[in-house]
């Protein structure tokens, strides 16, 4: 992903002409900061999903050597106010009470599934459910509307991806009502649709409108 730095780089390119589409992925980051308050997003999904290629790539560092994240996964990355938390979740249910603190300064959610591997996706559907009904995250606790979901279809560049339309109705996108959502095709590595879902989340965020 192309982001606009500091030192001056390029500035992201998104194929609808709008305000977010003129302005670097930073730029819009930077709008979710309210005072000293980071925008907090969860990036979660099975190991071997591509979260970690998903942050280099989204960070502009090389995807060459990404080695498995082993044990419990918490992984913070701080970008300009806007802290990317990115957890490795199959496996892990005996801490799950832990995420709790997590949950509680979560803005925004993003779910990213291998789409080239169907034989985990029920696996990833049944993990995709029990986030959804996590309290902390849903509209009783959020003032009438769950925490904003993404959900990467990653590794279109595959052959035997699964296209993100039949995983929208594997795992019945459809039937979530209490917040926004949206499924993004896309391939870390390419890079490929990352912009695209980092910019509509973005957007469905509360602070990013004031
Ligand atoms: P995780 O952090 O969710 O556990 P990783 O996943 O980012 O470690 O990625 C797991 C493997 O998938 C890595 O391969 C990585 O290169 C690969 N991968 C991630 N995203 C894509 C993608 O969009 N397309 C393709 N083709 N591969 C991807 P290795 O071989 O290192 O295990
Ligand atoms: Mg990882």
């Amino acid at each position: 992903m192309r982001v606009r730095e500091a030192r001056g780089g390029p500035t992201m390119s998104m194929s609808d002409g709008g305000e977010l589409g003129r302005m670097g992925l930073l730029d819009i980051l930077k709008k979710l900061k309210t005072g000293d308050k980071e925008a907090r997003i969860l990036v979660l999904g099975l190991d071997n999903a591509g979260k970690t290629t998903i942050l280099k790539k989204l960070s502009d560092e090389p995807i060459d050597q990404i080695t498995p994240t082993q044990g419990f996964n918490i992984k913070s990355l701080l970008h300009q106010g806007f802290k990317l938390n990115v957890w490795d979740i199959g496996g892990q249910k005996s801490i799950r009470p832990y995420w709790s603190n997590y949950f509680d300064s979560c803005d925004g959610l993003v779910f990213v599934i291998d789409s080239s591997d169907r034989r985990r996706l029920e696996e990833s559907g049944q993990e995709l459910n029990e986030l959804l009904g996590e309290e902390k995250l849903g509209p009783a606790a959020r003032g009438g509307t769950g925490v904003p979901l993404l959900i990467y279809a990653n590794k279109q560049d595959l052959l035997q991806a699964v296209p993100a339309n039949e995983i929208s109705e594997a795992l019945q996108l459809c039937n979530i009502r209490d917040r926004s959502w949206t499924i993004q095709a896309c391939s870390a590595k390419s890079g490929e649709g990352l912009e695209d879902g980092m910019a509509w989340l973005v957007q469905c965020m509360p602070a990013a409108s004031s």
